[in-house]
């Protein structure tokens, strides 16, 4: 049983949001969360603050600067130093103040552009990052080794998932910031609503990417929580991927757009394949329940509710 109370680092995100779903759901969890006006996790003092006043049992750190390629690419300082800065201020806070257990949440893009398919865990820092998101991955790796060596030095269970691509309710819709996915279903539902003839995709969309509904990924922080024994780190995924063309001819089909798809190779690939082998994952007893899919028509429908209810995430 996940020990109460759980603090929820990043409850408003498309990840935070989906573990505090599947928290509401187990009755007696006491869960804590704050927005960023309330508590900036970059902030030290306010940090401890809040631990010391509140002092959670669980922490499920939820909360990051994210962003697809674009944002990767043309923020590197803040990709950097945010993720960092929140990295070093919470998990300090937490083994100050007493938290048993806490997770901590990376991306799959922490591993070399060129490992070895599908990316075991032991890839880890085996040969140079993809450069688009070197930033982002060099903070997430910080904060894993943070967490692996607070468990090796003083004993406490802090350990970390690495997920795959990720989508599915409250994901972020910004035009040029968001990742692959939701940057294609408001691109083809955009052109469709104007009756464009063509979409164009950035890249040539020969990329191969992974993708995990996030309801998905909280069932497996609620089982990761639940482990007496977890790995240090562990992949989580599907371990199916999908070229980002095709994806494109699904999110078209899914919205409803009968244009043509046309790619532009001026804009930047990415890492060419970045598969999860998730062997470990499944070992302890997790798999993934949500197809692609049905997952994309599931999360058009969110998209239009969001879209509708004025709530679309887009910063
Ligand atoms: O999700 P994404 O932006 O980032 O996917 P990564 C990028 C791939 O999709 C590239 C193509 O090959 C892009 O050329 N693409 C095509 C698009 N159309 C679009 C579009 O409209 N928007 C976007 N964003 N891409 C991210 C990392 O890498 O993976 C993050 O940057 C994080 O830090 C995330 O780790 C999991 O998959 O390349």
């Amino acid at each position: 049983m996940i020990e109460s109370p759980v603090f929820v680092a990043g409850h408003g995100g498309m990840v935070g949001s989906a573990v505090c779903r599947r928290l509401a759901s187990i009755p007696g969890i006491e869960v804590i969360t704050r927005t960023r006006k309330e508590l900036d996790l970059c902030e030290e003092s306010q940090v401890n603050e809040f631990f010391s006043k509140n002092r959670p049992s669980t922490v499920i750190f939820a909360s990051a600067k994210v962003g697809g390629i674009h944002a990767n690419k043309t923020f590197p300082v803040e990709f950097l130093s945010d993720n960092l800065r929140q990295e070093l201020a919470t998990i300090h806070a937490s083994y100050r103040n007493g938290v048993r257990r806490f997770l901590f949440l990376g991306s799959t893009c922490i591993y070399p552009r060129m490992a070895a398919q599908p990316i075991k865990e032991q890839e880890l820092l085996s040969s140079p990052l993809e450069q688009t998101n070197e930033a982002y991955a060099l903070a997430k790796i910080a904060g894993l080794k943070l967490c692996q060596y607070f468990r090796q030095q003083y004993g406490v269970m802090y350990h970390s998932a690495m997920p795959t691509n990720l989508y599915g309710p409250g994901d972020n819709y910004h035009p040029d910031h968001s990742h692959v996915l939701p940057g294609l279903i408001r691109r083809f539902h955009e052109a469709k609503i104007r009756g464009d003839e063509t979409v164009t995709m950035w890249g040539t969309g020969t990329p191969l990417r992974e993708f995990l509904h996030v309801d998905d990924l909280a069932e497996a922080i609620l089982h990761l929580c639940q482990l007496d024994n977890p790995p240090d780190w562990v992949n989580v995924g599907t371990s199916v991927d999908v070229s980002i063309l095709d994806l494109a001819h699904l999110v078209a089909k899914t919205v409803g757009f009968t244009g043509k798809i046309l790619t532009d190779p001026t804009k930047p690939d990415g890492t060419p394949r970045k598969l999860t082998d998730t062997t470990l994952i499944r070992s302890t007893g997790w798999a993934p329940k949500i197809v692609l899919e049905r997952g994309i028509v599931s999360t058009y429908e969110c998209f239009l509710k969001e879209q509708g209810a004025g709530d679309l995430r887009s910063k």
